[in-house]
């Protein structure tokens, strides 16, 4: 049974309500107890198990909340409150009927927020916006192929297209979407992992030759030491607790390195266990540095230099020596450069106190097996690749890279971002691949780089890409820069995006636009040879399929996968030798082709069917084999920068609240830190308040101060007095998007500075009760 159009009210940001006091444990019962709400209510009794109960389990599907990793022993409900929130969010059975357009005009669904227009519903037929018209209307599947098929095979060259992938893709359909996109002819594939792990795929693929964790699910348990970077697991990847409660139970220690103290982080209430049910929970964290934002490369820099000292004083004691020698190489360069460290200019950037630095690296000394973790608190900075090679440094001095308990996890975002780019989804692929690809497939793969994430918006604002189309995502809404990205996007002819429910890139469209709806990973995916699984990559490069298990929202959605190849047939006819129709009806042939072309696939079609799937090779992880250009790893000198910070400004990060998932808002409340009911807010510490003259529960614009003068604000924001570092504040993505400026990238990666804002708090007169 499906239900249309739901009566959806927007928030009303006046209703606000704050405690004030951020929660310091996560989960347990109310945590179980919110995660069932939404989905019986949408769904009814029989849609809720039959989608929660097959969550992560070996014959259903991948959960599409984040990519942790699924233990090998699964528990019955191996999935977690915001697990279930992105599950029920997917499997409603809301749908956006025919009707739904004729009564929403596109100047009106741009006026509506991200929340309002996920929750319409699901998309259930494609439908199209003509040149000059506002709005949208239903067309047949052929019309909207014939469409993209005339506009792209019209281009001058196939470099005016851009085509963009956000990470829940499937292995399968990320495989044929690149085939085709480098069939018509060219490498812009941006995708989401531009804006978030990007840095990381860069400093480690320059250290240790691979851009991945080098840690499998098991080494947790048997680390000594976790520092969690960056991160706020409780809330983003809620089920990695749980493997950091069994790490603490086998004798590790925990440190969390956050501006703010993010629950989970601090404790834990397992819901799985009674103890947890019960109990006042694990204590995660065994050491908590409050750390300025952008302040982690002088953290690092200052343990590596007491650990450089630490040897100095014992010769021979402290160092991995045979590691070292064998596998390293740059040992020297680094230690002259830390001599010179600056600890005044470490205590500036950090925030912290001398003695927390020495309890840091005094923790590392004593620990034999040491694993880092990070996110988006790294990555999203100027210096984020410099930073994530300094956690590479420190792992390497003690040789914490390639044995058992201990390495570098990048914690990935989205479910199947990894599994994208090992499927060819990047705009520079190597030359090794695009050969295996041209071979398999009788072409020639175009060979210069394309266009990134914020490379796209720069060409598509300078006319350079005409043609804008998306598999997944919500390009305008997650790219920073906001005014600039939405003006870019406006300026295209033609804007496609493939998705399953509405959002703003659905309304902030190019002259002419298309929707095509899509199947989601929950839905039974039937085609000519029978049900089909696709196959899916977690954080620590496990591959494993994912089978739907409901029955499709509507009767005429399409797979991924069929979507790709209809197109790829009608835009390319014959142009490479691709069987696009078998592709259709089964998908072990797609799966055969990545067998030839992705190096550690080989036997894919058995592999992906044994039990809990198959782990891709991993030289650092496997065998200690770095492959860079000297085949060592290296340690890096860089030159240490924080972020500088005017008088009377503070340094603002844009994050998650606990009712989201990226770009989509599920609610309004963000429960560990005690937000209810909005998300205009502005969490400052007790201290900068009172310096900067200002009061919690007053209202102030954000703006962004930069030299370029452009005018970028957050209009109306609540104060929220948090215990947060001095000099820093945070607000939510995505709306603080329109503060980061497109040209503010991370060096090397181009990464958008998302955790690093220079803002200046103004106060606004309160609105008065009449016009609030
Ligand atoms: N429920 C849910 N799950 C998700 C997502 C979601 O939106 N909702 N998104 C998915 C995606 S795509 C991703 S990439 C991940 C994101 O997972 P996270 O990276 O955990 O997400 P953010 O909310 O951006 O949190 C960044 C954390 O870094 C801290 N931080 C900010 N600046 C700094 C800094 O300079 N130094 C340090 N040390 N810390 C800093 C913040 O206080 C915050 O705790 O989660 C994935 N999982
Ligand atoms: N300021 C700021 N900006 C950021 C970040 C930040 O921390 N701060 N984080 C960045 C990060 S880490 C990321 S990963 C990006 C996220 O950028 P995106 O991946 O582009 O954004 P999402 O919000 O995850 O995309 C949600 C949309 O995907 C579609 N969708 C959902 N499931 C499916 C599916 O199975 N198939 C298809 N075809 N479509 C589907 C739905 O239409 C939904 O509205 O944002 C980045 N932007
Ligand atoms: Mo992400």
């Amino acid at each position: 049974m499906t239900r249309k159009n739901p009566e959806v009210e927007e928030a009303d940001e006046s209703d606000i309500e704050v405690s004030g006091h951020p929660k310091t444990w996560a989960a347990g019962v109310p945590g179980v107890y919110h995660s069932m709400q939404p989905a019986l209510k949408h769904m009814g009794l029989e849609r809720s198990r039959k989608t929660l109960l097959a969550l992560n389990q070996k014959d259903g599907f991948d959960c599409m909340s984040c990519a942790w990793p699924d233990p090998g022993h699964r528990k019955t409900f191996e999935f977690c409150e915001n697990g279930a929130k992105a599950v029920t969010w997917e499997a409603t059975p809301v749908v956006i009927g025919s009707d739904f357009w004729q009564e929403h005009p596109v100047s009106e669904l741009l006026q509506r927020s991200e929340y309002w227009l996920g929750m319409q519903g699901r998309l259930t037929e494609p439908v199209y916006k003509p040149a000059g018209e506002d709005r949208y209307r239903p067309v047949s599947w052929d019309e909207a192929f014939g469409i993209i098929a005339d506009k792209l095979n019209s281009l001058p060259s196939p470099d005016q297209a851009a085509f963009y992938t956000s990470g829940r893709t499937s292995n399968e359909a990320a495989f044929l979407y690149q085939l085709f996109i480098r069939g018509y002819g060219t490498n812009n594939l941006p995708d989401c992992s531009n804006m978030c792990h990007e840095s990381s795929g860069w400093g480690m693929g320059q250290t240790i030759g691979v851009g991945k964790a080098t840690v499998s699910y098991d080494d947790f348990a048997k680390a000594d030491l976790i520092i969690i970077m960056g991160q706020n697991p409780g809330t983003n990847h809620p089920r990695m607790l749980t493997a950091l409660e069994e790490a603490k139970e086998a004798g590790a220690s925990i440190v969390a390195v956050n501006p703010l103290p993010e629950a989970g982080l601090m404790r834990y209430k397992n819901p799985q266990k009674v103890k947890g049910i019960i109990g006042r929970g694990t204590d995660l964290a065994d050491q908590f540095l409050q750390v300025r934002i952008g302040g982690d490369m002088a953290l690092l820099q200052a343990v590596s230099r007491r650990v450089l000292d630490a040897e100095a004083a014992n010769p021979g004691t402290v160092l991995d020596h045979q590691f070292l020698e064998e596998h390293c190489q740059g040992l020297e360069e680094l230690r002259a450069h830390l001599a010179e460290l600056d600890e005044a200019a470490v205590l500036e950037a950090t925030g912290l106190r001398a003695e927390e630095i020495d309890e840091l690296a005094d923790r590392y000394l004593r620990a034999e097996k040491v694993i880092i973790t990070w996110a988006m608190g790294i990555t999203q900075h100027k210096k984020g690749v410099a930073t994530i090679k300094e956690i590479i440094n420190l792992l390497l001095l003690r040789g914490n890279i390639g044995k058992p308990g201990a390495g570098a996890s990048p914690i990935r975002g989205h479910s199947n971002v990894q599994g994208d780019r090992t499927m060819g989804i990047w705009e520079q692929m190597p030359p090794a691949f695009l050969d295996a690809l041209g071979k398999e497939f009788s072409f020639e793969p175009p060979r210069q780089h394309g266009a990134d994430a914020v490379e796209t918006i720069r060409q598509m604002r300078d006319g350079g890409i005409k043609v804008f189309i998306a598999m997944g995502g919500n390009f305008v809404g997650a790219m920073s820069d906001t005014r600039a990205a939405e003006s870019a996007m406006a300026g295209t002819d033609l804007s496609v995006q493939i998705s399953t429910k509405l959002n703003r890139s659905h309304a902030v469209t190019g002259a002419e636009a298309l929707i095509l709806p899509t199947l989601g990973r929950t839905e039974i995916d039937l085609q000519e040879s029978g049900p089909q699984f696709v196959s899916v990559e977690d954080t620590v490069c496990a591959v494993h399929a994912s089978h739907g298990t409901v029955a499709p929202v509507a009767p005429h959605l399409l797979s991924e996968v069929a979507i790709v190849c209809q197109l790829a047939q009608r835009v390319l006819g014959d142009r490479i030798a691709a069987d696009w129709a078998g592709f259709q009806k089964d998908y072990d042939l797609i799966r055969e082709h990545i067998s030839h072309v992705v190096v550690g696939c080989e036997d894919y079609n058995r592999k992906i069917r044994q039990e809990g799937g198959f782990v891709l090779p991993n030289g650092p992880r496997d065998s200690r084999t770095f492959n860079t250009p000297t085949g060592k790893a290296m340690l890096t000198v860089n030159e240490l920068e924080h972020v500088e910070r005017p008088a009377g400004t503070l340094i603002l990060q844009s994050m998650r609240s606990h009712d989201q998932f990226n770009t989509t808002i599920y609610g309004h409340n963000d429960r560990y830190r005690g937000i209810k009911k909005g998300r205009e807010v502005v969490f400052v510490s007790p201290e900068d308040l009172a310096e900067l003259g200002l009061e919690d529960g007053q209202h102030v614009d954000v703006r962004g101060v930069y030299p370029d003068n452009v005018e970028r604000v957050l209009r109306n924001y609540r104060l929220v007095s948090y215990p947060s570092a001095r000099g820093c504040a945070a607000a939510y993505y995505p709306e603080a998007n329109v503060l980061v400026p497109l040209e503010s990238v991370a060096e090397g990666s181009q990464t958008p500075v998302s955790k690093a804002v220079i803002v200046k708090l103004e106060p606004v007169a309160e609105p008065s009760p009449a016009t609030a």
